[in-house]
């Protein structure tokens, strides 16, 4: 049979929630009188919530407390988790589902690959946990994106070599760490900033099925 891991993205693959991440972090930003824009948020996709913190810092050259870094760190989150309350299957980008049910049909191996550590109840609440046969999150791994460990645990637990493994990604270090993993690039966004991934598409909506196909049948 051919079996091939397509791995997703989270945050801004299959939903946007990038634009909440931002949000929380902006309010962050302005308490320490930090200039945050959209084009400082590029920096932190993909990025996990403790590298974050520390590039915004970093941003306003503010040397902290390990203290204050974990009330921050806590403040972001309860932040972030208020404008998750209210989300469901509406906000899931479009395109995404014809190509999950496409691969469910054809009994490929789906996983997630996500740095965020609120990727399961994402997932609930938009009601498409089911199509995973295997999540890796921020719980699971020690190294974030650019290193390779979401990706290669994904392939490893879904029993796939990574020759044969698809990364859907939305973020510069989440396609630098596929591309390490040996796996295809596959990106979604901007293709300036996304670049160095093997395909590229605007977004799901401008991918054709036969795409996939084609991917399955590599
Ligand atoms: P959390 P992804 C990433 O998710 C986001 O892109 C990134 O902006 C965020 O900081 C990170 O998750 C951690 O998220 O604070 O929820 O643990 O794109 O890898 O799905
Ligand atoms: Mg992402």
């Amino acid at each position: 049979m051919n079996k091939k891991a397509f791995i997703f993205d989270l945050d801004g693959v299959i939903v946007d929630t990038a634009k909440y991440h931002f949000l929380a972090w902006q309010k962050i930003a302005s308490q320490l009188g930090i200039e945050f824009t959209p084009e400082h948020n590029e920096k932190l996709k993909g990025v996990s919530r403790v590298r974050s913190l520390d590039i915004i810092l970093e941003l306003g050259n503010i040397d902290a407390s390990q203290v204050e870094k974990d009330q921050w760190l806590k403040q972001k989150n309860e932040d972030y988790l208020s404008y998750l309350v209210n989300m469901d299957y509406s906000e899931i980008l479009p395109g995404v589902m014809p190509v999950l049910e496409y691969l469910k049909e054809h009994n490929q191996g789906i996983a997630l690959g996500s740095a965020s550590k609120n990727a399961r109840p994402i997932l609930e609440k938009t009601g498409i946990l089911r199509y995973f046969e295997v999540i890796i999150d921020g719980n699971d791994v020690s190294n974030a994106k650019p290193d390779p460990e979401v990706f290669l645990q994904a392939a490893q637990k879904l029993g796939i070599e990574n020759a044969q493994s698809f990364v859907f990604e939305d973020s510069e270090a989440g396609i630098q760490a596929a591309n390490i993993a040996g796996m295809t690039s596959i990106g979604i966004g901007d293709a300036q900033i996304l670049h160095e991934a093997n395909y590229i598409f605007r977004d799901f909506t401008f991918m054709d099925l036969h795409f996939i196909e084609s991917l399955i049948k590599k």
